[in-house]
């Protein structure tokens, strides 16, 4: 099922995500959920707090093909990062039409669970390790515009209120098919 994705500056998205506790079928069920919403926005990942649901777990996929090949990290936790940074122009399915370019460092290693529960570890480069650490951010209430210089972040959240309140006064409707 396709969910809504929050979007910012809903106040949700700045919750502290809660383990799971046991990887079962609700929650493989939910990661079905956040790759189905993942794919129909475009995104290449989704952290559970997008879709208003505060439990650590991140669904990605960075679409390098035509087959999907979604990964699933469920508690997700740093187990060492390069001294070395990159840069990467990164957008946020929750702060639309918005993309700065963040640092970050540029390799990473992460212990998780799988879609099974099954204890694992990656070690992440590049767009992986980017796209990564936005995620694991997201599980913490961080946004990639929180990395921003104040006056960067202050025009991002401008946007987004302005983009909000055009959203009020001239609503979406679905168009009669007639
Ligand atoms: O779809 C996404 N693209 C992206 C591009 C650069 C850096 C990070 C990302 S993640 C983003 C999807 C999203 O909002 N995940 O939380
Ligand atoms: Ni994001």
């Amino acid at each position: 099922m396709i969910r809504d994705i929050l979007i910012a500056p809903n106040p949700k998205l700045k919750t502290i995500s809660q383990p799971v506790r046991q990887v079962g079928a609700r929650e493989r069920r939910l990661m079905d959920d956040m790759t189905e919403t993942m794919y129909a926005a475009d995104g290449i990942g989704l952290a559970a707090i997008q879709i208003g649901i505060p439990e650590r777990i991140i669904v990605m996929d960075l679409r390098e093909d035509e087959a999907r090949k979604p990964l699933y990290f469920v508690n997700p936790e740093i187990s060492g990062q390069s001294a070395k940074k990159a840069i990467y122009r990164e957008g946020c399915l929750s702060v639309p039409d918005i993309f700065e370019e963040v640092e970050r460092p540029a390799a990473c290693r992460a212990r998780f669970l799988d879609y099974d529960g099954s204890p694992q570890e990656i070690e992440c480069s590049e767009l992986l390790a980017t796209c990564l650490q936005h995620e694991m951010d997201h599980l913490n209430g961080i946004l990639f515009i929180d990395h921003l210089s104040r006056l960067k972040r202050d025009m991002a959240l401008k946007k987004l209120r302005k983009a909000k309140k055009r959203e009020e006064s001239a609503p979406e409707r679905p168009s009669l098919a007639l």
